[in-house]
């Protein structure tokens, strides 16, 4: 199956705000340059209606919506990322294997848990859609196919909120009318290429030969469209590297070598790193801070926790410890910069070794 968001921060703004979900929905990301200088992030269905789309300026879709009562929001990524992960992790328990490829797309191997029954995969699609629906008020579309190429087709085909399923013998039909643009990995630049071959839908692709593709467009990516096009394609659906760490950086007020005078910043920076351990579901086993001083020496200082972590609080506690012992360490240091860095990660919880025991009993 591929899974694939609806409008996806259109569809977060409105739960944040239920008052916008009549309404044409617009997420601008401001440039700052003037006041409403920037772009469209994306738009929700009915802001779509209108010609609204994702990377036009702000003020065009304002004059596209003059005439309606429609909300302009500015982006919030960091919220969009922490619905994100949720809504991910609700996926990861129902599939085989799982691989997310974007904020709001991933693949979900059924194969074992469906018997390679197709029936079965619609339900357990549909039974996806309903969790997402019902723990975080988000709809999906979804495609099923014998493969990542089909299914990621498939669930582009009725969206929003909609389900594809292409079984094994019905993939030639399926792809035969569909434009060459439909074949992921396909932008401007090669469907201008093919459509001076003369082909503009994927049938007609089928019918080129391999050489002229991969004269046309080298050896990897004219091997792929041959095969894309016969809708092959054997790529296994696999977990992605998970982070191994998460830090940040910032530069100090004034140079300093009180440690006291650091802490406003490293509660910052412990915060700031804490929240991106929460929105990827990681706790940590580590903590280290980066200390960059006058002369742009850069010291590494870092301590095992006693426990998983994910809190802010510990993550400071820990940070203003070593850069106090960092600064009795080297008497001579005045720091420019600071840094927190959490690593050791996990999709472990961050249970301490007390209440793991408690919950035992
Ligand atoms: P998409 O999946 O391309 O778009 P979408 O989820 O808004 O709409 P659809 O129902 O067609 O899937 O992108 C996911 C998010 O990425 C989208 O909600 C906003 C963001 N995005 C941008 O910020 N700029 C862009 O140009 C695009 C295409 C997406
Ligand atoms: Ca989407």
């Amino acid at each position: 199956m591929h899974l694939d968001l609806d409008s996806f921060y259109a569809q977060c703004e409105e739960n944040a705000n239920p008052s916008l979900k009549a309404k044409p929905v617009v997420v601008c990301v401001y440039s700052g340059r003037t006041a409403e200088s920037g772009a469209v992030s994306t738009a929700n269905y009915e802001a779509r209606k209108y010609g609204v789309r994702a990377g036009i300026p702000i003020v065009r879709a304002k004059k596209l919506l003059e005439s309606v009562d429609a909300a302009f929001v500015p982006m919030n990524h960091l919220y969009y990322e922490q619905v994100s992960e949720r809504i991910m992790e609700i996926l990861r328990t129902q599939a085989d294997a799982f691989e997310q490829t974007s904020i709001d797309e991933a693949f979900l191997d059924v194969s074992k848990r469906t018997a390679l029954n197709f029936d079965a995969a619609r339900s357990a699609a549909l039974e996806v859609k309903k969790q997402v629906l019902m723990q975080e008020s988000v709809t999906a579309s979804i495609g099923i196919g014998p493969n990542k190429v089909i299914a990621k087709i498939a669930s582009d085909q009725s969206k929003p909120d909609g389900l594809t399923l292409v079984r094994p013998e019905e993939v030639t039909q399926f792809l035969s009318p569909l434009p060459v643009s439909r074949i992921p990995g396909v932008g401007k630049k090669a469907e201008e290429k093919l459509s001076q071959l003369s082909v503009s839908t994927i049938s007609q692709l089928s019918n080129l030969g391999p050489a002229i593709l991969v004269e046309t467009f080298g050896k990897s990516l004219g091997a792929y469209l041959y095969r894309a096009s016969r809708g092959e394609d054997d790529d296994p659906v696999k977990e992605r590297e998970q982070p191994t760490q998460f830090s940040r950086i910032a530069t100090l007020k004034e140079n300093t070598r009180r440690a006291e005078d650091t802490f406003p910043l490293l509660t910052e920076l412990a915060n700031s790193v804490s929240a991106k351990l929460v929105s990827h579901g990681m706790s940590c086993k580590s903590v280290a801070i980066i200390a960059i001083l006058t002369d742009l020496s850069i010291h590494n200082r870092s301590k095992m926790l006693e426990s998983l972590s994910t809190d802010g609080k510990v993550i400071e506690a820990t940070a203003r410890q070593l850069t106090q012992e960092f600064l009795q360490s080297k008497p001579d240091a005045v720091l420019r910069r600071l840094g927190v860095r959490a690593s050791g990660l996990t999709r472990e919880t961050g249970q301490t070794n007390m209440s793991k025991f408690l919950t035992a009993q």
